[in-house]
């Protein structure tokens, strides 16, 4: 950093620069790991030249040529991957903003100003500019996600984010926003995340924030409520936030904060009642609403147990084995951590804990921009440190299926993707991998980087599936030995639930009743792991392919797993035929996976009614076009919802996959769906981003802008190797 102009955000933030000069913005690939850097001087732009995949994901020009225009499913893919191979990145993978949730700045930008953080003034222009560009269009405001409804934790955190940046409280587009935040009652109506992080910035007080005792990180593991027991992110975020809440930490007023305090509620500051506001909150967040059990807890540790039980010397305690935690959390993940929302707390933790000149918060802070990604309308915050492994191992798959891998013309990129995914497998586990509760991490491939890593099942699954279908094909290397594809069976043979069903990072270690201690309100099941068909999917395609290779390393373990993962993908079709999916939106992403699934398992059109079922419920919901399209709200509504637009290119594409996988026998269904498919791709090869593809947590919208590419070449390809290279148009 120490070259580039710096933001001085506290207090006195330049806005003198509306844009940056997006010919300036280089994108620094270190073994998948990314960076943004925006180069000052003309001869730094002279000696990193701007390549193909900056332009294209800085919405420039990309000066990639016309292409013939495509009548076969192969013509369609040659067009597709000549564009995509260019957006390639020099370590072998694909990278993309993985933008959506818009909570995710916020907590990044009071970070840097309560620690005093230096960034480049060029973040800060852009970061600006992105949080504007995703304004609500009619009121102003900001949603929990890019196209939700305006919220009070989105537009009291967005607006103070970009107060903390350097706008003007007398924007115009600030005033709108304040109106609208005090139409839904003022910063007070907000979830606990948005309590928590205004309160470390100042703005609130500590009374408002509902208890986070670090405390239960004393309980015996034996306890059904231990959070060793929680879903990894529910308990990341915890850690750190548990650390703050029990320090009461806050950053001491500025003139700015000041004014804040004036903007952001509907009532003068000092006649709030923040203790009165710990439970209040906007209809418009609360998607989750507390239950009794925890109102009753959290009135338990507020009125007794913190003014009068909770001794000192158990606070101690508590804090220093919390912060043990965060320690090896940083550690484990070279300072990466597991996601943008821990990321900054632990930041914040090591701050306080050691203090701004110590050598971790250098590393964290080092860190922040891994999270960074610069796009047409600014600077946003990825979901992750990006989705380097998952999207690689998807696009790899892709080709093989379309029978494209041998094709000389591909061998370059692929080889590369190869030799990605290769040095992004896991290793070793965590050192002390017991206690810090980390799950066995040999073998695996993360979703993100090898850095990060963390396991999680499906993109474990995804990522072995990719090696082992490349270097079966003649003309490749073998770099990833027998034995190290065996570690990823060994990994995957501990993520089976009791039900049969798998989860996404470790195999589920509490009850779901834990739903009960859901504090966030914005969020649905997230507080212990659960399963599902999408990961389950995953993990059966990748043990029938891998015995199929290797029939006799544990292959009673693995056609035991498989049967009863199976089972549970039969057990979890609901009787209109669909299966909700969690990852994806929604009934068209689970759908394609649990055909697949049951394709593996000998299940498909002509033998099963189920399968059948299956299809009907897709048949039932074409589009005019012949494609189809859902819109986000099947997440939360658990009801399949029409995307307004009409048929989307990638959910289109899902259920292409899907009915090829069920054996669906009616070609002309097929064809139209994928004609549509082509009449969308651009003269370039491209397919233009249409509505948000991906979800977690049920509420939350998040953009996996890649699928555009690689499931539209998966779904031709799957056609072209069952039917022929016929004319689509
Ligand atoms: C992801 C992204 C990838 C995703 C799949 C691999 C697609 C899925 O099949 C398993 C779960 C996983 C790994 C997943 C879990 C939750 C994540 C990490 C995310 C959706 C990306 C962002 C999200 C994370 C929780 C965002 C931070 C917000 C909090 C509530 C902590």
């Amino acid at each position: 950093y120490s070259k580039e102009p710096k933001a001085n955000i506290n207090g006195h933030a330049q806005s003198s620069h509306s844009k940056t000069d997006y010919s300036r913005w280089r994108l620094l690939d270190e073994r998948g790991r990314h960076t943004w850097k925006y180069l000052e001087t003309d001869e730094e732009v002279e000696k990193w030249p701007q390549s193909t995949a900056e332009k294209y994901h800085l919405g420039m020009p990309t000066g990639l040529p016309d292409l013939p225009t495509p009548k076969t499913p192969l013509d369609s893919i040659t067009n597709g991957l000549s564009y995509f191979s260019a957006l390639q990145l020099p370590a072998g993978h694909w990278g993309c903003e993985y933008g959506g949730p818009m909570f995710l700045i916020p907590g990044l930008v009071i970070t840097w100003y309560v620690t005093e953080t230096p960034f480049p003034q060029a973040y800060a222009t852009e970061l600006k500019n992105y949080i504007f560009a995703r304004a609500h269009p009619e009121d102003g405001g900001w949603g929990l996600h890019i196209e939700g409804h305006s919220s009070v934790f989105g537009t009291s955190m967005n607006y103070t984010a970009l107060r903390l940046l350097g706008v003007s409280a007398e924007d115009p587009r600030m005033i709108k926003a304040r109106g609208t935040l005090h139409k839904m009652g003022g910063a007070v109506q907000g979830p606990h995340w948005a309590k928590f992080w205004l309160t470390v910035l100042g703005v609130m007080q500590w009374d408002i924030v509902n208890p986070v005792p670090p405390e239960l990180w004393l309980l015996p593991d034996w306890v059904p409520i231990a959070p060793w027991r929680w879903w990894i992110h529910m308990r990341q975020v915890f850690l750190p936030m548990s650390f703050v809440w029990s320090k009461k930490w806050q950053y001491p007023l500025t003139p700015l904060t000041r004014e804040l305090q004036k903007e952001l509620f509907t009532q003068p500051y000092d006649s709030i009642n923040f203790l009165s506001h710990r439970n209040s909150i906007s209809p418009h967040d609360n998607f989750h609403p507390k239950t009794w059990v925890l109102n009753t807890i959290n009135w338990a540790l507020v009125n007794v147990y913190n003014p009068y039980i909770r001794p000192n010397s158990l606070v101690e305690k508590a804090e220093a084995w919390a912060f043990e935690l965060i320690r090896h959390e940083d550690e484990n993940t070279v300072y990466a951590n597991l996601g943008p929302v821990n990321g900054p707390m632990n930041l914040l933790s090591c701050y306080i804990q050691e203090g701004p000149d110590a050598e971790s918060v250098r590393l964290h802070r080092d860190r922040m921009s891994d999270f960074l990604w610069v796009k047409d309308e600014g600077m946003l915050m990825n979901g992750t440190n990006g989705v380097q492994s998952w999207d690689t191992s998807f696009l790899v798959q892709a080709v093989v299926d379309a029978g494209l891998a041998g094709e000389p013309k591909w061998k370059p990129m692929l080889t590369k993707a190869l030799e990605f995914l290769e040095d992004q497998q896991i290793h070793d586990d965590c050192p002390e991998q017991d206690k810090c509760y980390r799950h066995p991490r040999k073998g695996a491939w993360a979703f993100s980087t090898r850095e990060q890593g963390y396991t999680v099942s499906d993109c474990t699954s995804e990522g072995a599936k990719a090696v082992m279908m490349l270097q079966d094909t003649p003309g490749y290397p073998k770099l990833v030995s027998d034995e190290r594809i065996r570690d990823a069976v060994d990994i995957l043979l501990t993520m089976q639930n009791a039900s049969g069903g798998c989860a996404s990072y470790e195999p589920q270690r509490g009850s779901e009743k834990m739903e009960y201690l859901n504090a966030a309100e914005v969020f649905g099941r997230i507080m212990v792991e659960y399963d599902y068909p999408e990961c389950t999917t995953a993990c059966i395609t990748m043990l029938c392919m891998f015995r199929e290779r290797d029939p006799v390393y544990r292959r009673q373990e693995i056609d035991a797993f498989v049967d009863r993962a199976a089972d549970y993908i039969r057990r979890v079709q609901r009787p209109d035929g669909s299966w909700y999916g969690s990852w994806g939106i929604c009934f068209t992403y689970a759908g394609m996976f649990a055909l697949e699934s049951l394709h593996a398992v000998g299940e498909t059109y002509e033998n099963s009614e189920r399968v059948r079922r299956g299809c009907r419920f897709f048949l039932d919901r074409r589009t005019e076009d012949g494609g189809w399209g859902e819109n986000y709200k099947s997440c939360d509504t658990g009801k399949y919802v029409e995307h307004p637009d009409g048929s989307q290119v990638v959910q289109t594409a899902w259920v292409v996959i899907g009915l090829i996988e069920a054996g669906f026998p009616d070609v002309e269904v097929l064809k139209k769906a994928l004609t549509m498919i082509v009449k969308r791709q651009q003269s370039n090869g491209e397919w233009l981003q249409e509505g948000i593809e991906g979800v977690f947590n049920k509420s939350c919208m998040i953009s996996y802008p890649n699928y555009k590419f690689i499931f539209p070449i998966k779904a031709l390809g799957m056609f072209r190797q069952k039917y022929g290279d016929i004319d689509l148009v």
